[in-house]
């Protein structure tokens, strides 16, 4: 397979003045034909095209004949501006890759972000050859949509005109039997936006949480970064299937159906949450991703990383800022330092790739987004808000760079982000160690790291009695060790280090775990007040796992103090209860050079979890006690709810599942009946409750994929299970969302799919290698499971490594799942 890499890179030949497509759809064979208006360009004109049967070429007019190879169609051209016109024949509903005009539920709809363009018509598929675009669709469906704004409609057609330059990847067609739940919004530069969002027709009333998320996005983005929508439409159409989360297409934005689709009784409270980042996240992109576009896909974390760091900062903004924080933590140590720690560790600007749809990343879209929050931190708020106002207007319209974007910082602020620059450019998770001393009223803090990037550590101190002695204060680390001295101390303080996660490395600070609880109890900064209990945590878990030691009554008096604080907000003393995840325990133990046993490291956390409800016993009754007031999604009752269900899990361990079972059967809203249902799950007493689940929700795809999800995750032979539940009948391995309710189940339950007997490496491969053939982009990315291989002892690693192998001798592999398992099998 071919290697592109960054350092190849050229312009086009030519530039793109307009593009007019027309579409006549049938299933099983649509026309499109194609007049694009090229400028001068020189003779030779390469085109890319995939899957394209190619039926007719004219050059001003002129037909002309030539025959595409597999990946396009290279022609000689007239030396001067040129229309080329094309027609192709394609069918979408053969195409099960998701990817170009394709068919979900009976609809027609497309995906082009990143080369879907091609399997569409012959065009230049880069993002830098940017273009306005007019679309007439022809077809007996209702609802016909595309970019920008309606231009003419009649019976059996409609057109529509995006004004806006874009590249290929932003172009979009749906067409439907679709209703609308729709709604207007007046910018702020006084233009009258019609809302719509797009839905099978049933599915209207689960619209309203999506529609007001879009209009908070829209309004926030005027308020926070000074940007309005540009079109006098913005549709949203939700599919059933989807590779991804979403598509930010201009003015016609598409989304996998359950990142719309809610009500309290089929969403739980983290759906709504990840509803109105999607929406929002989507939303953004319209200026960070397609106004100000990417010039080749090595720069995707320039609209990735970007437009993350804006939903994040959206999210926190309408709920609270500190639980926010620590989710976006948890997801990142979760998935970004585990990937970073592996075989598939890459730059957030990588510099190769073979497919890029494999390099959509945790480490492009959140260590991007953290390498933006380091930035504003080093230059502070206002300057960051000024820098961003020079990237609008500097470069609103252009296909750019990692390097436009750190130039609009520098020529903003003045600073050299040289060496700041390496965050882009460098793989792996940095090292940061700090050592303390104290003497004659002067505390010194000595940071060093194992690389040479700068690094924002951010430190406040307190005192014996928990006051804060030094507000938080940005220590910039650009050397290999340096220190930093505070003088005039009353007394020996207390470091709270890398407050708010400043930095997203790898701090090791030796520490007692009495300091840690004392953090726990006083540190004023709500990140590492959680964070010093989840070190602690950790450190308990892997004694228990390491030396089979009991958990420490230190760790079980720090969390009961927090957890039973009614002062504190509900939802952080949900995520304090949280203990850390097996995966993550397993990437610890590996990063101290303990080989990790996943057996053992799951039956410490059961056990973790036991001692825990013992010492909350007398407290778990007010716990679990309904959350007050009407249901609704906000915040506030959603960290209630949170603490509730986690309090649920551990009464159960306490009463068999007594109250889980009456909270089930009582529960009017999706996040309780989840949460009750897995409470049963983990007690072993969920078979009816299951059932009733089932029963209940057959004929709703997208409260069946947690169905689905559940049983797998709380499984005690999680392959087995999953083995069982394949042969359902409701189980459809085409659709992405149900193979990932299945199959990311099964790999999120660590000791299941590690299983010594490898049944669970066997498993995956089996379906990966099936799916492959189907639709290489989800097989390739639900492949990463493979990707913690080397922690493990030598007996799984031969059998990962076995299956890996096989994978890649699978007849017709795509380059997808091909460039996956070879980086992953070394
Ligand atoms: N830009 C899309 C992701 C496209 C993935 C292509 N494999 C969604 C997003 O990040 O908003
Ligand atoms: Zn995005």
């Amino acid at each position: 397979s071919e290697t592109v890499r960054l350092a190849d890179y050229t312009p086009f030949s030519h530039s793109v003045e307009h593009v007019a497509m027309t579409f006549r759809l049938a299933p099983e064979a649509t026309r499109v034909t194609t007049r694009i208006r090229f400028g001068a360009g020189g003779t030779a004109l390469r085109l890319d095209g995939e899957g394209l049967r190619l039926l007719a070429l004219r050059i001003d007019g002129a037909a002309v004949s030539a025959e595409p190879d597999a990946t396009g169609l290279s022609l000689t051209v007239p030396d001067r501006a040129f229309v080329l016109e094309t027609e192709v024949e394609i069918a979408p509903a053969g195409n099960t890759a998701l990817e170009g005009l394709y068919m979900s539920g009976g609809m027609y709809c497309t995906q082009c972000e990143a080369e879907g363009f091609r399997k569409i018509t012959f065009y230049p598929d880069r993002p830098d050859v940017m273009a306005p675009f007019h679309v007439r669709i022809e077809s007996e469906m209702p609802v016909l949509l595309s970019n920008g704004n309606p231009s003419a409609q009649g019976p059996g057609w409609a057109e529509w005109d995006d004004p806006w330059p874009k590249p290929s990847y932003l172009f979009a067609l749906v067409a439907g039997d679709l209703v609308a739940h729709s709604d207007r919004f007046t910018t702020m530069e006084g233009r009258d936006v019609a809302l719509n969002i797009w839905v099978r027709p049933g599915d209207e009333d689960r619209c309203a949480y999506a529609m007001d998320s879009l209009k908070r996005s829209m309004r926030w983005d005027e308020e926070v970064y000074g940007r309005a929508y540009d079109l006098s439409v913005f549709n949203i159409v939700a599919v059933d299937d989807f590779n991804m989360g979403a598509m930010e297409n201009k003015g016609l934005n598409i989304f996998n159906s359950k990142y719309v689709l809610a009500l309290p009784q089929t969403a739980t409270d983290e759906d709504f949450a990840r509803i109105e980042a999607i929406i929002a996240h989507e939303y953004f992109h319209n200026w960070t991703g397609n106004r100000i576009t990417c010039r080749d896909w090595f720069q995707l974390c320039l609209k990735e990383g970007l437009t993350v760091f804006r939903d994040q900062q959206f999210s926190a903004d309408m709920r609270s800022a500190a639980v926010k924080r620590i989710e976006d933590v948890l997801t990142l140590r979760a998935r970004q330092f585990r990937e970073d720690a592996g075989p598939l560790a890459h730059p957030v600007r990588p510099d190769a790739y073979e497919e890029i749809n494999n390099f959509y990343t945790a480490t492009v879209y959140e260590k991007g987004a953290e390498v933006i929050g380091m930035l504003k931190r080093l230059v502070g708020d206002e300057a960051y808000g000024r820098a961003l106002d020079l990237y609008f207007e500097r470069h609103d319209g252009q296909a750019c760079t990692i390097e436009d974007w750190l130039r609009v910082f520098e020529d903003a602020t003045g600073r050299d982000l040289t060496q700041f620059a390496r965050w882009y450019t460098e793989a792996g998770t940095p090292r940061v160690t700090a050592e303390e001393s104290w003497e004659g009223g002067t505390f010194t803090l000595t940071l060093s790291q194992d690389g040479a990037k700068v690094i924002p550590v951010a430190v406040g101190l307190l005192d014996p009695s928990g006051q804060e002695v030094r507000p938080t204060e940005v220590l910039e680390l650009t050397e290999a060790r340096q220190s930093f001295r505070f003088d005039g101390l009353a007394a020996r303080p207390v470091a709270s280090v890398l407050r708010g996660f400043s930095a997203p490395v790898l701090l090791e600070k030796p520490s007692s775990a009495e300091e840690r609880a004392f953090l726990l109890a006083h540190d004023t900064d709500p990140f590492n007040r959680w964070d010093a209990g989840r070190s602690l945590a950790k450190e308990v878990l892997s004694q228990m796992v390491v030396r089979g030691d009991a958990p420490s009554a230190l760790w079980l008096d720090a969390l009961a103090e927090v957890v039973l604080d009614g002062g504190l907000d509900p939802a952080f003393r949900a995520l304090t209860l949280r203990l850390p995840a097996e995966d993550d325990i397993a990437r610890t133990l590996h990063e101290a050079g303990v080989t990790p046993d996943p057996d053992r490291i799951h039956a410490a956390r059961r056990a973790m979890g036991d001692a825990l409800a013992e010492r909350l016993r007398d407290g778990l009754g007010d716990l679990v006690a309904p959350v007050p007031g009407p249901w609704s999604p906000d915040a506030g009752q959603a960290g209630a709810r949170a603490l509730r269900m986690q309090a649920l899990g551990l009464l159960s361990r306490l009463d068999g599942g007594a109250e889980a079972q009456r909270v089930f059967d009582a529960a009017d809203n999706m996040t309780e009946e989840v949460g009750a249902l897995s409470a049963l799950l983990d007690a072993g007493a969920g078979v009816a409750a299951l059932r009733a689940f089932g029963d209940r929700w057959q004929h709703d795809r997208i409260v069946m994929d947690k169905w689905f999800t559940l049983q797998i995750l709380h499984a005690g032979d999680a392959p087995a299970v999953t083995a069982a539940l394949v042969e359902h009948p409701l189980f459809d391995w085409k659709n992405p969302n149900r193979f990932r309710a299945v199959f990311g189940a099964l790999s999120a339950n660590h000791a299941g799919f590690h299983r010594i007997d490898g049944s669970g490496y066997r498993l995956l491969a089996d379906w990966l290698i099936r799916l492959d053939a189907a639709n290489p982009q989800t097989a390739a990315r639900m492949s990463q499971a493979f990707d913690s291989m080397s922690r493990y002892d030598a007996d799984r690693q031969a059998m990962m490594a076995a299956e890996l192998e096989r994978i890649l001798n699978a007849p017709g592999l795509s380059r997808d799942l091909s460039e996956m398992a070879g980086r992953m099998a070394g």
